[in-house]
Parts: C-alpha cells; structure tokens; sequence
C-alpha cells in the first residue's frame, strides 16, 4: 500500500467530517447543497461507513429510510427532508398523495433505486463491537427489509424470469447511462422539463443529464401520477420497463446479506434462498451476450437486449454471477483500456472507446467511488488481494489529491459534480477498515 497509516487515518478523518457536516437529523444527505434530502442507496452505502464509527447512528440512518416504506413495501428513492432548501423535482412534483400505498405524513418519491438494506443492515452487524444489540438490530427491521425484497419480487416481476424490472432511469441509479438511450428514445415528450432545474444551476450543465433527459423522466413520473402509482397498471403502460444489469446483481448481493442475516436470527430463509439462485441464473442466462461475451440490460417493451457498452457488461463481477472462464475473460475485458487502464484512476463507467463516453458527464463515463468499492469487495471475497490493493489505490489516490467528490474524470482525475459526497466519504472509511484487517 502506497499510503502510509498516517495518511490513511488524515482521510478517515476527513471523511468522518463530512458524514457530520451532512447530517440531518436521523439521516445523512447526500451532498450539502445539491442533494438536501434522504436518498434510498446512498443511505445505504452512508450506514456501512458509519457503522465503524457511530453504530447507533448506522442503525438509525436505516430507521429513517424504512420510516418511508410504502404499504406495498417499497422504500422510495427519497425521503423528503421538510427543512431543506429547494431541490427539484420535490414532494409536489411527486404528488404520492394519488397512490393508495402511499405512507401518511411523510413525503416521499413514487419509485425506488438499488436495495441494499439488507446489505447494510449486515454489515451493521459486522462491524458492531456489542453483537446483542447488533442481533436485536437485526431482528426489529428484519420484516421491513424482507418487505422491501418482496416488493420486488410481488410487483416488479414483469415476465417471471427471475429478474426484476425497473421502471424509470432514477431506480436504476445510473441515471443517464447510455444503456437508457435506446429505451427512452421511444418517448416523446410533449413538453420540455415542466419545473426549474435546480441541479444545473450548481453544477455545470455539462457534468449533468441534459433537458430532454429531464423531460423524459418527468414524463415518466406524470404517467405514474395518472395511473395512481399502481405497479401493476404502470407494468401495463409504461414505455421504460427494464431488466437492468446492475440492478439485478446488486438484487442478488442483497439476497445474500438477508440470507446471512436469517441464519444469524434462525429464519426460514427457502424462499429468499431459492429465489437468489433462480435471479442468478436468470442474469447469467438471459443477460448475457454469447456474441460479445458480455452482459447487457435487457429492454423488456421491445424484448430484446440493449448492447451498449457500459459497465453493465462487467458489473456481476460484483455479485460473483459469471464463474470460471466466463469470470476469467470478463476480468480481463475489466482490465483493459475499455474500463480500466494500468494508470488509470478506477473503473470507468462506460468503454472509453464507446460513441457514447464522456469523461465529464455524470453516470456515461465517470469514475464512481461506489462502483470501484463494489469491485473492491468482490476482488477481497476472491482472494484477489492485488487487484484489490491497486484498485484501492487508485481510488485513495483520487480522493486524496482532490477531495471528496461525486465523480472523477478517468482522464485526470479531477473531481466532477458535487463535493462533500457522503457516499465517497463512506466507502473511503469501510475501505479503510478493510486494509486495517
Ligand atoms: C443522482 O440522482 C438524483 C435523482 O435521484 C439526481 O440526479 O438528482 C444519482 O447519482 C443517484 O444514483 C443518487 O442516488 C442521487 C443522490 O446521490 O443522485
């Protein structure tokens, strides 16, 4: 390890402060301007790295989010702080007041992103010194987060293949990936982004998704609104129905953690068991391009794969999907000048050959300290501790020569987006820990 346990520990700090400074109240905000709200998987990566210094804190930054759950078990992709300075599109745009599944008295978005509860719940566990309350934890938000799996399962099942759908370019996380072009090309908007644009008065347009984009996903929400957030009338109308890669496999690694956590509680985990090993078999059979040898989402409206190269061609590295020689040759595709060149900053997370990479663009072609993390931890359960170490590096060395940032360009490392990223200071901190070990 270039850096010295000196150094190490002046990040650990540093990143410490930014969780404070961002705190709101029970919650951690994403960022301290742009992002003002609660937001469904950054709490979730927010709680690991808060769980190795503040342990209640981790626990409530769960309790907040699953304070939002819908009846239908849904955690939204946010939970609106009723303190925070304008962010747009906020609790009016949404209007949830129309869903039936709505919760009462706390305001909400109308969809979700990447579950990874029960990950963090887990690594909650992990890390806490007194394990009587960590199993006490577990236990009092265990129906909450089998809830929130089985929404997905229940309502998010579009052609029982396993596989669960997304149904708007936010729940994928990766908000504008070029992955989402084809699909949302089918849209028509009829009118350009219908609410002022708070993001791009902070941050350059050209770091952010454009106009069009934002009419899109405004569109999408007015169908949900008209159709009262049904899922299943939204599975019936809706033009972006998608089986996302990323998606999928952060599904599974989710699974996995609820399984860990039923055998720690004694549960009857049969039925989450036999459902991760069906969703795996799904993402390695219908996600999969035997002609490119790669992943890709799949476009269920028009039933067919979407082969854009993005990091979704690579990302079930993460889940310990592909095995063997399929495993083999996607490592090496990981590691070549597509994705990740020897003195590069980190995996980028679209092929830098590809038409649609931009280094300076938000999800189509930045390095994201959570993507690298997902690797990172993948690499270290594979006993793949140099390709750990290296890719740890280069994300230490990103954040140690400029800050704390939403996203990096992969060609200088420059920091784009928004600093004070509590995601990054998060993952930075569980990284950290994992090299103390
Ligand atoms: C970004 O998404 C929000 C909308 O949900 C936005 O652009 O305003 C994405 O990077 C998303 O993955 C992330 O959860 C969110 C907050 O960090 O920001």
């Amino acid at each position: 390890m270039k850096y010295s346990q000196k150094a190490l520990n002046e990040l650990r700090q540093a990143a410490i402060k930014i969780l404070n400074a961002n705190r709101i109240g029970k919650a951690t905000k994403p960022a301290p301007e742009l992002y003002p709200h609660q937001w469904n998987w950054d709490s979730a990566l927010i709680a690991i790295g808060l769980s190795h210094f503040d342990p209640i804190r981790a626990q409530s930054e769960i309790q907040a989010l699953l304070a939002g759950q819908w009846k239908n078990g849904m955690i939204p992709h946010i939970i609106f702080n009723p303190k925070a300075a304008s962010y747009s599109p906020g609790p009016e745009f949404w209007n949830i007041e129309k869903a039936v599944a709505a919760p009462r008295g706390i305001s909400t978005s109308g969809i979700t992103q990447p579950p990874l509860l029960a990950l963090a719940a887990h690594n909650i566990y992990c890390n806490i010194h007194d394990k009587t309350a960590g199993l006490n934890f577990l236990e009092s938000t265990f129906e909450a987060i089998s809830a929130y799996q089985k929404f997905f399962m229940l309502h998010r099942n579009y052609d029982d293949s396993g596989l669960v759908c997304i149904i708007h370019p936010w729940e994928s996380g990766l908000d504008n990936s070029p992955a989402w072009d084809p699909v949302l090309a089918m849209i028509t908007p009829t009118t350009l982004v219908n609410f002022k644009r708070t993001d791009s008065s902070i941050i350059p347009p050209s770091q952010r998704p454009d106009d069009l984009e934002y009419s899109r996903y405004a569109y999408l929400v007015e169908l949900y609104k008209n159709l009262e957030y049904s899922q299943e009338k939204i599975l019936r109308n809706c033009p972006f129905i998608v089986e996302s890669v990323v998606f999928n496999s952060l599904l599974l690694l989710d699974l996995e953690a609820m399984l860990s956590i039923g055998k720690l509680l004694k549960h009857d985990m049969t039925e989450t068991m036999a459902w991760a090993l069906r969703l795996k078999s799904a993402v390695n059979s219908k996600l999969f391009d035997p002609n490119s040898g790669c992943y890709g989402d799949y476009d269920c409206r028009n039933g067919r794969l979407i082969l854009r190269s993005t990091i979704s061609e690579i990302f079930p590295i993460c889940a310990g999907i592909p095995s063997g020689r399929r495993r083999d040759s996607l490592i090496t595709r990981l590691k070549s000048d597509s994705f990740w060149p020897k003195h590069g900053f980190g995996i980028t997370t679209v092929n830098r050959h590809s038409g649609s990479f931009d280094s300076q663009k938000y999800w189509r072609g930045p390095v994201w300290i959570n993507i690298n993390w997902f690797f990172i931890n993948n690499f270290l359960n594979s006993g793949d501790n140099t390709l750990a170490l290296r890719l740890m590096e280069n994300t230490f060395q990103l954040v140690n020569h400029n800050g704390f940032f939403e996203y990096y360009s992969p060609q200088t490392g420059k920091g784009l987006g928004t600093g004070d990223f509590s995601w990054t200071a998060a993952l930075i901190i569980d990284m950290i820990h994992k090299i103390d070990k």
